[in-house]
């Protein structure tokens, strides 16, 4: 379908926001840096633009000095670019922030972010990110806490390409990105150059596997109809990522249109199980004996958190949690039972992969029963929804939506004489529960003087200093031996956000950055336990901490290797009988050693370290707690064993 052409005829001499006028103020920007407020970069002081040095627009002069060619500074100036519009659009969805590495497929939509309307820059805030796998990640991060999106603004087809990873962790964490791409997808209109290089004739294809809707409207109705229904396909279960792609052509001429709307936004409710499903699981929970549930990806509210422990207390059974804080950890029923207790039901919540649960059930003659809204969508190509299993109910539905209607079928089947058997067995859970956490406790002490340091220590170090404050964990703790679950006491959702998704590393440090981001409001201390693999995919984000003014603790986990691919790899040398002496090859990060205190300190953290004595930990965490609690990101880095 041919794409309509706006009329231009309506660029006039004179505007709002001349091109004359916004060359001299980027060159006052370019000789006078601007004071960076708390949570919001101000514009320069009016005036500036007087400033000596600054009646040569920037472009120019440096194109001058360096003999290349400028962009020409005419006087043309479009009145009320469509972009104006698309801002008008996007802040109707409550969205509070974006994160974008800066790229000219949408010059148009970035000025309008930031200078239209009676709060430019505001809904959203415009972030400055280093890398596109940042934005996204960010935006990762900062959805697990806030429970709504965050966007990110994509550069092309070159920024998509870079954005991709972090794409993919959020689409298999179920989690939602609002994401727009500049384009320019008119041929006869764009330059040569970069300006065909990064564009693309079906941008969403580069990542259409792993997003869960994308578009490419025509027109600015089109625009604010698809923008509408991005936000709700994303926000319905299961989320997941959403990309526009906003054509320059519609961003940066004039509107024609004189009847634009925006729709609006009226969110889907989330599908609940049928009652019929709903009450034979009920009946099957209530007559086990050692019923089980194993909750992934639900709860997503601080409610289903509610709603989970209430069913738990309902049926006396224990919470596997095997993912984000859903269920409370020090709860007398959060485990697996203890050793020996076999289920003979499993309820599965939001479960990605149930091929060991049923597994183990069959075996046994057990029933596994799953509730999750993922089986109500599936794409091709990517395996992410893992196995087929036969599985002895399957409820296509939210299993939060279904809690409610769950526990009130469970009650009303429950009998005296089973609430006696239940209470019974809720003892004996949560005795199971006492021995496995004295287990951790002792564990923890196990190399407690050892240099390298151990991650229990670090763990333990940092509880005193944390457990009085409002605190979040905001990295994953796979990588870290689980030592937070098993030492800190974890109820509120935000205490721990889960992992990366989809297994994709180079999420830990702008994920935790964006979570930090919106824990900023509510006074959190967040802490983010860093493992040095991940922190070099694109450290960058430290920068944009610093610059935005986010407070986050980091404490490395500087073990000097890739650690996981270091026990594959001596794995292999003992299936192919050879010795593991060379394993170290490729997955080391030694000779250099990397100096992350002094990398931090380049982008502007305050940091202390390396620190390979256990006596020097704790004032150096105390120190880091003190001045993220004064509003600042900080940097400790540890030199750390392996991984326990
Ligand atoms: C994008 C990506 N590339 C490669 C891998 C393979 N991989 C899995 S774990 C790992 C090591 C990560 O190192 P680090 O973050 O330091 O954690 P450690 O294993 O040392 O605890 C790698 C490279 C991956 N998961 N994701």
């Amino acid at each position: 379908m041919a794409k309509p052409r706006p009329d231009k005829s309506k660029t006039s001499p004179v505007g709002r926001r001349g091109f004359l006028k916004g060359a001299a103020a980027g060159a006052a920007a370019l000789v006078a840096q601007p004071q960076i407020g708390k949570s919001q970069e101000e514009a320069p002081a009016r005036g500036a633009a007087s400033a000596p040095g600054a009646a040569t627009p920037p472009a120019q002069r440096l194109a001058r000095e360096s003999g290349g060619a400028a962009p020409s500074a005419t006087a043309r100036v479009i009145e009320r670019p469509g972009s104006d519009f698309m801002v008008e659009v996007l802040r109707t969805l409550n969205i509070e922030y974006l994160a974008a590495n800066p790229g000219s497929t949408f010059e148009s939509l970035h000025e309008s972010i930031i200078n239209y309307g009676p709060k430019p820059n505001t809904m959203p805030e415009f972030l400055t990110a280093c890398h596109e796998e940042s934005a996204v990640a960010m935006c990762h991060g900062y959805y697990k806490i806030e429970g709504k999106p965050m966007m990110a603004l994509i550069h092309g087809d070159i920024g998509l390409q870079h954005a991709g990873m972090a794409i993919y962790n959020a689409y298999a964490d179920r989690v939602p990105v609002y994401m727009v791409v500049g384009n320019h997808a008119d041929g006869a209109e764009r330059a040569a150059g970069v300006q065909s290089l990064h564009s693309a004739q079906d941008l969403g294809a580069l990542t259409r596997d792993y997003t869960k809707w994308d578009d490419e409207p025509y027109s600015l109705q089109h625009f604010a109809d698809s923008a509408v229904r991005a936000y709700k396909i994303a926000m319905t279960p299961p989320m997941g990522p959403v990309l526009l792609v906003a054509n320059n052509e519609i961003q940066s001429h004039p509107i024609a249109e004189t009847n634009l709307r925006i729709p609006k936004l009226t969110m889907t409710s989330p599908p609940a199980g049928d009652q019929a499903a709903v009450a034979a699981a009920a009946k099957m929970l209530v007559a086990a004996e050692r019923p089980l549930i194993v909750a992934q990806r639900a709860a997503r509210t601080p409610e289903g958190i509610k709603l989970l422990v209430d069913l738990a207390e309902t049926l006396q059974c224990p919470v596997n949690s095997q993912e984000r804080m859903n269920f409370p950890n020090r709860h007398p029923l959060s485990g697996n039972g203890g050793a020996g207790y076999q289920p003979d039901v499993t309820l599965a919540l939001e479960v990605a992969d149930l091929q060991n649960e049923a597994r183990t059930a069959r075996a046994r003659g057990a029933k596994v029963i799953g509730i999750s809204s993922s089986t109500l969508t599936h794409k091709s190509n990517i395996q992410d929804f893992g196995h087929y299993v036969d599985i002895d109910l399957d409820i296509g539905a939210d299993a939060e939506a279904t809690l409610p209607y769950l526990i009130e079928a469970c009650k009303k089947l429950i009998t005296a004489d089973r609430r006696r058997t239940m209470d019974e067995r809720g003892k004996k859970l949560a005795d199971a529960h006492k021995a496995a956490f004295n287990a951790g406790v002792e564990a923890a002490s196990y190399g407690w003087d050892a240099s390298p340091v151990s991650l229990a220590r670090i763990t333990a170090e940092l509880w005193p200093l944390i457990k009085n404050e409002d605190w979040s964990f905001v990295s994953p703790q796979g990588f870290v031996g689980g030592w937070p679950n098993r030492l800190w006491k974890m109820e509120k959702m935000y205490h721990y956000i889960g992992g990366q998704g989809a297994g994709g590393m180079g999420y830990g440090a702008p994920a935790s950055v964006g979570a930090a981001l919106a824990n900023r409001k509510y006074g959190r201390l967040s802490i983010n336990i860093q493992t040095d693999g991940d922190f070099n995919y694109a450290p960058g984000v430290f920068w944009t901490a610093a610059h935005h003014r986010i407070p986050l603790l980091t404490i490395m986990h500087n073990n000097r290797g890739y650690h996981q691919e270091v026990m594959f790899v001596e794995q292999q040398c003992s299936v192919h009988n050879r010795g593991a002496e060379r394993a170290h090859i490729g997955t080391k990060l030694w000779d250099p050693n990397i100096e992350y205190a002094k990398i931090a300190q380049g982008y502007g953290l305050y940091a202390e370290g390396p620190i390979g004595d256990p006596k020097d930990l704790a004032p150096a965490l105390k120190r880091g707690v003190e001045r993220v609690k004064k509003d600042e990101p900080v940097l400790i880095d540890v030199v750390t064993q392996p991984r326990g």
